[in-house]
């Protein structure tokens, strides 16, 4: 059976390689429709070995498609989603706009597939953010073979997770600074180029930023443990692709780091690179920009705490973070369910 897909924000870092990856895993596509704004309608994309126009969403009638990809943006997805839900096409979405409501699953594949069946409450399914899905894809494992009471993280955030525009301005950044020319600094409330900035999104009234809180809500809500404590610092690093985190869990259950290394190296969507010698480990350049799984390394006990894990986790932030994660949950829904 064939089915037809609209992919929403298809002009965006996002939209680009989740059409990307239709192709490259065989989605059984019929037709396909590349949705974005009116200022995009006309313009033609790569999709296999042709292109397609760009449509304008406003005028796009969603009973044609049964399933539609969306990263439009939230406030994109929080008018058009209920419409395209409402004409039968099954949405799942990448943005924030769906993911804490209780009647909508929130799913990673690797983590709680079965909440795929969920769909039927309301026709959408919720891509969660990128740091929650690769930091939940490395410690599902751990927490069925010994529970995890607390979650500490420090992520190390790429710039395309902002954009394209994002992007363009390390580019310009970088090579302005190199060439000893005055930089312009629009994206992100102080210059990312050779900086780190220990902030992404907005500042919550406890002193969060909106992702780590996302990290928070999104954890307890995939895991169905409402008990289990998380302390996220998100920070936005001067890297194009691939997002880094140093996790450091306290578990139920003692666990070894040879045990964990075991776990991880047979965990569905998970590699591990732990080797105890110069560059024995994963990095975003060097190993996720381009891959679909999650890199696993640094795996020790820690010193400070007697159930303590620390794990370095570094995933392509645009592929498994989003692009990848919601194709794969469209891959369950027409295989267990339309
Ligand atoms: C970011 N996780 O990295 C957020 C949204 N993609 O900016």
């Amino acid at each position: 059976k064939l089915y037809n897909v609209a992919v929403v924000g298809a002009t965006g870092a996002v939209g680009e390689t989740m059409l990307a990856i239709l192709e490259q895993r065989n989605f059984p596509v019929g037709e396909v429709f590349a949705l974005a704004s009116s200022q995009s309608a006309g313009k033609r994309i790569p999709f296999k070995n042709g292109s397609l126009v760009v449509r304008d969403l406003a005028e796009f009638d969603f009973s044609q498609a049964q399933i539609g990809l969306f990263s439009p943006g939230a406030s994109v997805s929080a008018i058009y989603a209920p419409k395209a839900a409402q004409a039968g096409c099954v949405v799942i979405d990448n943005t924030s706009q769906f993911r804490y409501d209780d009647d909508i699953p929130l799913v990673v594949p690797e983590v709680n597939p079965e909440k795929v069946a969920d769909y039927t409450n309301r026709g959408i399914i919720a891509n969660p953010n990128c740091s929650t899905i690769q930091m939940l894809v490395a410690l599902k494992p751990i927490y069925d073979a010994v529970g995890i009471s607390r979650i500490n993280v420090c992520t190390y955030q790429a710039v395309s997770g902002t954009g394209k525009e994002a992007i363009e301005e390390l580019g310009r950044q970088t090579a302005n600074l190199l060439n000893l020319k005055p930089i312009e600094v629009k994206v992100y409330p102080k210059q990312i180029a050779f900086n780190v900035l220990p902030q992404i999104d907005v500042f919550q009234d406890n002193g969060y930023t909106k992702e780590e809180m996302k990290m928070v809500w999104e954890t307890r809500k995939i895991l169905g443990d409402n008990q289990i404590q998380v302390n996220p610092t998100a920070v936005r690093v001067p890297v194009f692709y691939g997002h880094s985190e140093a996790v450091h869990i306290e578990t139920k259950q003692k666990i070894d780091a040879a045990t964990v290394r075991a776990l991880l190296s047979k965990a569905p969507g998970v590699v591990v690179v732990d080797d105890h010698i110069d560059g024995g480990y994963p990095t975003a350049v060097t190993h996720s920009s381009g891959h679909d799984e999650v890199f696993v390394g640094r795996i020790r006990e820690d010193i400070s705490h007697p159930q303590g894990i620390n794990l370095w986790v570094v995933s392509d932030n645009v592929r498994k973070g989003a692009a990848l994660n919601s194709v794969q949950i469209a891959e369950l829904l027409v295989k267990n369910h339309i």
